[in-house]
């Protein structure tokens, strides 16, 4: 059987269909319905975060979370990272803001704070850094760029669900934090997201945006869209809640066997655990040292698949690079760029077994 880079957790069926029977009795089937509200309240407690609505996907809660913050109606530059998903630039973009590319830390790859500063101008209006693979950006110093500047943070938080720094949950970070709940990440509600907030007037703001700006009955406020979470995907969420611990301790299996066999080996580099950070162990990139190690990347990538392993170029080439971005002026991202060269995410899904990372390991080390 092919391994792909991942596989979704799901429940069993048995206990799925026993969540979603309600809806069958109710016909509330989306809309805020009851399950919504149940997951809404469990995330809260989950995150430790003091705010926290659902949508239909991430991209749509980063979309709306820029818009609602009042970044739309502003205007302006948003420093950001080209090392992501292309779904965190597009949130910029689609805002009718522009993005400014930040270059990136060798070591954990998030945004690098030392370069954020020379690049504010007086049209910068927010910082939208990446918790990329779950690597904690570097909350603290972005935290006091900010209030030097008087700018927003959003994070995209897309891949640290359950991530916290010193014993703070992740989202508590910045203004706002976005988590992508697709069925490709650590917690997953198939299609999903959630906007993590601590200031309560955004609340309303950014209800209105995922239900067409409705206000009660009687009127319309604003122009919003449509982004609810409907109560399948809820309840998939609370089953897939149940099992978070579980899938954590799994996935950090595979994470120490892979780091057992790759961790020393000439020309590999991976992660190191960041302090204060506790991981949720999302994503497995690995940087091959071409000079070093000998094999490319893309060498790597392509034995892989001949043996019918998938792991992923998470993330080439880098956004700024992207034909739909070659429009946008800056400065150079070569750590970005050099990063997003050499960098192969393996396998990684809570039902991996460890036979299975020894094998990848063994075709990546060419045994
Ligand atoms: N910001 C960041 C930094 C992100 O990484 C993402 C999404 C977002 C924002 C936006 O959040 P969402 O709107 O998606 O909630 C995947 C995911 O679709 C996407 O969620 C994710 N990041 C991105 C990094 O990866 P693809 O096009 O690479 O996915 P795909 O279909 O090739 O799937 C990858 C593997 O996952 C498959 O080989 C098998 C497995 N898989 C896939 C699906 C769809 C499953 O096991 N079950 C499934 O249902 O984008």
């Amino acid at each position: 059987m092919s391994i792909l880079v991942t596989r979704s957790s799901m429940p069993t069926l048995e206990e799925y269909l026993e969540e979603i029977k309600p809806i069958f009795e109710s016909h509330h089937m989306t809309n805020m319905g009851p399950i919504y509200k149940k997951l809404q309240q469990k995330l809260i407690d989950y995150l430790c975060v003091s705010e926290l609505l659902l949508f239909v996907n991430g991209h749509m809660a980063l979309e709306m979370a820029i818009d609602a913050l009042g970044l739309k109606e502003k205007g302006g530059e948003v420093i950001t990272t080209p090392f992501t998903f292309v779904s965190t630039t597009h949130s910029i973009t689609r805002n009718g803001l522009t993005p400014v590319f930040c270059d990136i830390k060798p070591d954990d790859y998030t945004i690098n704070p030392e370069t954020i500063e020379a690049l504010i101008t007086e049209k910068t209006v927010a910082i939208v850094p990446v918790h990329v693979y779950g690597s904690l950006c570097d909350v603290e110093e972005i935290g006091a760029i900010a209030k030097r500047h008087n700018l927003i943070v959003i994070y995209d938080a897309a891949h640290a669900f359950g991530v916290t720094y010193k014993g703070v949950g992740v989202g508590n970070f910045g203004d706002a934090s976005m988590f992508s709940l697709h069925a490709t990440k650590v917690f997953n509600t198939i299609e999903g997201g959630a906007v993590a907030f601590h200031d309560g007037k955004y609340r309303e703001k950014l209800h209105e945006l995922k239900n067409f700006g409705i206000h009660g009955e009687d009127d319309v406020l604003g122009i919003g869209g449509n982004a609810k979470m409907d109560e399948f995907r809820a309840a998939m969420g609370i089953c897939n809640l149940r099992r978070m611990d579980e899938c954590i301790a799994r996935r950090k299996a595979v994470h120490e066997r892979y780091n057992e066999r790759l961790g020393n080996v000439p020309g590999i580099r991976i992660r190191k655990q960041q302090e204060g950070v506790s991981a949720n162990y999302s994503y497995y990139p690995v940087y091959f040292d071409r000079e070093i190690f000998g094999n490319t990347r893309d060498d790597v990538y392509e034995e892989l698949k001949l043996n019918d392993i998938f792991a992923r170029k998470y993330f080439y080439p880098a956004i700024n690079e992207l034909s739909c971005y070659a429009d946008i002026q800056g400065a150079e991202t070569p750590i970005a760029h050099d990063i997003s060269m050499n960098i192969l995410t393996l396998p990684m899904y809570e039902e991996l077994t460890l036979e299975d990372v020894d094998r990848i390991c063994d075709i990546v080390l060419g045994k």
